[in-house]
């Protein structure tokens, strides 16, 4: 069954209430003090189904002072149903709830003109006429204005059946999103426990789900869900939704925070925004502080406008017109690109603005410039005006720019360019393939970032090699260290695999470029041949390598670099402090091993005979034992070796 929710809005005593309860049979009003004021303090909720379609209404105060409460009720809702009463016509509150609704862009609506059973003909058409000259230019111009009377029940099935049909206008929402729910009340129920209810903007909470409880940390554990007082296994987009937690105190949840999918939400207290300021209100000036509303929070703030200053003046914005704008918090948000927020004055809380969120993380920095500027324009793109695609990419393209090396995750295009989970492969494929983004891993890059890690390690691959000559290149991690400290690992294997590909660089233990031959100067070479053979030559009984210089007549320098060569080369091999040419230690093993198989018995040998047959001291022998352990040639038993 479709399921519309349903927000009243208007001025105070206008019968918003009287008209819910005669649709529904439930008084909103659930307050002791609200029922001894006559009048909506807190939000009211009730629900009935018309026509084959669940209505869940939000029912709002019209107070001036609730605003606040009005504000934490109509995020979420589908359809808002403008009510004023016919025998005062549009007041404050009737044009600052429908701002309101104006600036969140609630997909659709009517009005419903109240109390006509206190208005005669002439009454009736004056109202009328106020309200199409107030919604003219809106999403509610030329939407019906119905006439009805909570209390005689004149126009409910008219009221009834407009209901029905505007709903017909509203779209779908995605359910494959990630989980987010706006929390606007928390309560203990009996034999329950814990339980919060809002209205869930995206996605869908099944039974044994785990969320997160944000801002904050808290894990909640879904113990029950029920959508318009009935139990369910799961709640959808679009529905007033209780969920029941586990193991949570009501005190440890507020209205504020949202119930979200881990991992999907950073909080922020920075945001890039679009702002409209309303045609009534005074100018927003630049620093000024604010009540930001979004979802059901409320958090103190001042607005920031991105762009060069034109001159001395604080710059500011004027009443119906837009700007460009940094939104600084003074507590953290859970927002997203593509969300509406609203604005209100300091004090006294008057509602002034409203608009769009673009960027809810943006990289921190000075925003008065002309390049800020530019970055703003680039994002502010609304995404209701435009299929979605070129959006998101757009805004998706300039965040991977500001990441620089550090690379964006790729989860975070989620929340910061508002990109639908589901589409998250398809959405970066298009990136990739439109020269935008290059994905390692599980990170994005520009390309030129790309670009430059790659020149600059054939640039410094080309310098190791003329001053290293002899060097068969640079270790992994210390080219990375130097090139590409602050970047992610990934980004980095990313490029040497790209260069590796296109057979520009060998990339092993050490990486060196592709075209890269160990060039030996005559004196290296005859010094290379030297050493080699001295160290062939003297088999198992080595000279100490710190004389090896002297006794290959070279420079200690030259016998040095030739040194490394042959031991990265593996032509020698050190084997503690002693070196040996490789050729002596092959032979070596295949001796010892060559002992064995000779009757059943296991060939031992001890550091004794081990010196006697191979004719070397204790200083030699110890270590090549030891080495031949390692090597799993022998196994140390006791004092003897057995031949494994
Ligand atoms: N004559 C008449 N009185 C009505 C009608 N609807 C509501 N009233 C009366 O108007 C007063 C205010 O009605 P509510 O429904 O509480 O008004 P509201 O818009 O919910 O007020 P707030 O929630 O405080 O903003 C009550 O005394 C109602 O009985 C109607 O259709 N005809
Ligand atoms: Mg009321």
């Amino acid at each position: 069954m479709k399921s519309i929710v349903v927000g009243t809005a208007g001025h105070i005593d206008h019968g918003k209430s009287a008209l819910v309860l005669a649709l529904t049979g439930t008084d909103p009003d659930r307050l002791k003090e609200e029922k001894a004021r006559g009048i909506t303090i807190d939000l009211g909720f009730a629900h009935q189904e018309i026509d084959g379609v669940h209505f869940a209404f939000v029912d709002v105060p019209g107070h001036e002072r609730f605003v606040k409460n009005m504000l934490a009720g109509i995020g979420g809702i589908d359809l808002v149903v403008l009510v004023v009463a016919a025998d005062e016509s549009v007041k404050p509150q009737t044009r600052e709830h429908f701002d309101i609704c104006r600036l969140l862009q609630v997909p659709a609506g009517f009005v419903a003109l109240t109390k006509s059973d206190l208005a005669d003909a002439d009454t009736l058409e004056v109202a009328r006429l106020e309200i199409r000259e107030l919604v003219a230019g809106s999403f509610l111009e030329g939407a019906p204005i119905v006439p009805v009377s909570a209390r005689t029940g004149d126009g409910l099935d008219t009221f009834r059946a407009t209901l029905v049909e505007v709903s017909r206008l509203t779209r779908g929402r995605a359910a494959r999103s990630v989980v987010r729910l706006p929390i606007d009340r928390v309560f203990s129920m009996k034999g329950f426990g814990t339980v919060v209810t809002g209205t869930l903007v995206s996605g869908r909470i099944r039974v044994d789900d785990e969320l997160v409880a944000a801002p904050g940390t808290r894990r909640i554990k879904v113990r029950g869900v029920q959508v318009h007082g009935r139990r369910e296994a799961e709640a959808t987009v679009g529905q007033r939704t209780a969920v029941n937690v586990a193991a949570v105190e009501v005190g440890d949840l507020g209205r504020g925070q949202a119930l979200v999918t881990p991992h999907a939400f950073e909080e922020t207290r920075l945001a890039d925004a679009m702002v409209e300021v309303i045609a009534g209100a005074r100018p927003l000036k630049h620093g000024a502080r604010v009540r930001f509303h979004q979802g059901t929070a409320e958090i103190l703030g001042r607005v920031a406008l991105i762009g060069p200053f034109q001159d001395r003046a604080v710059p500011e914005t004027a009443p119906g017109s837009r700007a460009l704008v940094r939104l600084r918090l003074e507590a953290p948000a859970v927002l997203a690109r593509g969300d509406r927020y609203i604005l209100r004055a300091y004090s006294p809380p008057t509602t002034i603005a409203g608009g769009l969120i673009l960027d809810p993380r943006p990289p921190r920095g000075a925003i008065r410039s002309h390049a800020a500027l530019e970055r703003a324009q680039a994002l502010l793109f609304d995404p209701t005006l435009d299929d979605g695609v070129t959006a998101e990419e757009r805004a998706a393209a300039i965040m991977i720019r500001d990441a620089g090396q550090a690379g964006l995750p790729v989860a975070t295009l989620i929340q910061r360019a508002g990109v639908d989970p589901s589409a998250l492969n398809s959405r970066i494929d298009a990136l990739v393939a439109a020269g935008q983004a290059v994905r390692a891993g599980e990170v994005l890059v520009s390309p030129a970032v790309a670009t430059r890690l790659k020149d600059a390690v054939v640039d410094a691959l080309a310098a190791h090699h003329r001053t290293h000559p002899l060097s068969e290149g640079v270790p992994r991690e210390e080219l990375r260290e130097q090139l590409f400290g602050h970047g992610h690992a990934s980004v980095f294997e990313r490029a040497l695999a790209d260069l590796a590909q296109a057979g520009t660089v060998a990339a092993r233990e050490r990486v060196a470029l592709a075209s890269h031959r160990v060039a030996l100067s005559p004196e290296e070479d005859r010094a290379r041949a030297a050493i080699e053979r001295i160290y062939r030559d003297a088999g198992l009984k080595p000279p100490d390598p710190t004389s090896i210089a002297a006794d290959a007549g070279v420079s200690p320098a030259v016998a040095d670099r030739v040194m490394k060569l042959l031991l990265r080369q593996k032509v020698l091999v050190r084997v503690d402090e002693l070196v040996f040419h490789d050729e002596a230690l092959r032979r070596l093993k295949d001796d010892i091993a060559g002992m064995k198989g000779s009757g059943g018995t296991a060939a031992r040998i001890d550091v004794a005979t081990f010196k006697e047959r191979f004719g070397v001291t204790r200083k030699f022998a110890i270590p090549l034992l030891e080495y031949l352990d390692r090597e799993r040639v022998t196994r140390r038993i006791g004092d003897s070796r057995v031949v494994l």
